[in-house]
């Protein structure tokens, strides 16, 4: 079983490169993003409460990330593996996450970190905001959601340092390229 974890700063590709990971490897994907905004469509309770939440560019709680996650991976032990993308965001959610790989006797392999810029983060999410209309991809929340980053996210980094599992990758460049860094590394682990 091949489960990985996608990480990097909004707006550092993580959606995108994951989708190419799932159709090249059939790796089942676990977007907490994807996941929270189909709840604010749905205008669930739990999405009713993450809306303001991320429209600030904060995180949501980890309690509600974890449940979410939990809810969805037991019944999965046929999977060929995993791919989480945004996920964990916190300390507490990567030992949460070892804890509930372990009880389904499972193990991430590798956390595959993309490495952008933040100018570059910045004008990639302002593109966004103009051709799609994300409420959440606005110049003040995007400098929010990279202080976010800085402050509670980028720790985790040194929580799968510390296992020997990290590999950085330069996130810049043509969206294949990147895929071909990316692939290269799984294809030899
Ligand atoms: P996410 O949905 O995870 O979004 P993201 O980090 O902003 O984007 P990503 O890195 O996936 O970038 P993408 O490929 O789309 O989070 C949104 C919010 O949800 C968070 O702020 C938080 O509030 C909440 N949340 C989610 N998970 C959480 C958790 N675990 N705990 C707590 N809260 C949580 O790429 C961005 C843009 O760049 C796209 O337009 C793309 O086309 C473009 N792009 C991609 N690759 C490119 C390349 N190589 N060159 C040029 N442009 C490129």
């Amino acid at each position: 079983m091949l489960n990985i974890v996608l990480f990097g700063p909004p707006g550092s590709g993580k959606g995108t490169q994951s989708e190419k990971i799932i159709e090249h490897y059939g790796l089942t994907h676990f977007s907490t993003g994807d996941m929270l905004r189909a709840e604010l469509a749905a205008e669930t309770e739990l999405g009713l409460r993450a809306k303001s939440i991320m429209e600030k560019g904060e995180l949501v709680p980890d309690d509600i990330i974890i449940g979410m996650i939990r809810k969805r991976i037991t019944g999965q032990k046929d999977a060929r593996g995993f791919i989480f993308d945004g996920f964990p965001r916190t300390v507490a959610q990567a030992e949460a996450l070892d804890k509930l790989l372990d009880e389904l006797g499972m193990q991430i392999n590798v956390m595959l970190g993309l490495e952008v810029d933040r100018q570059e983060l910045i004008d990639r999410l302002l593109k966004r905001g103009n051709e799609q209309g994300r409420s959440d991809d606005n110049l003040e929340t995007i400098e929010n959601r990279i202080r976010v980053y800085e402050d509670q996210t980028s720790p985790v980094m040194g929580y799968y340092q510390g296992q020997g599992k990290y590999r950085g990758v330069d996130g810049i460049g043509s969206i294949e390229d990147i895929f071909s860094r990316l692939s290269g590394i799984i294809d030899n682990l």
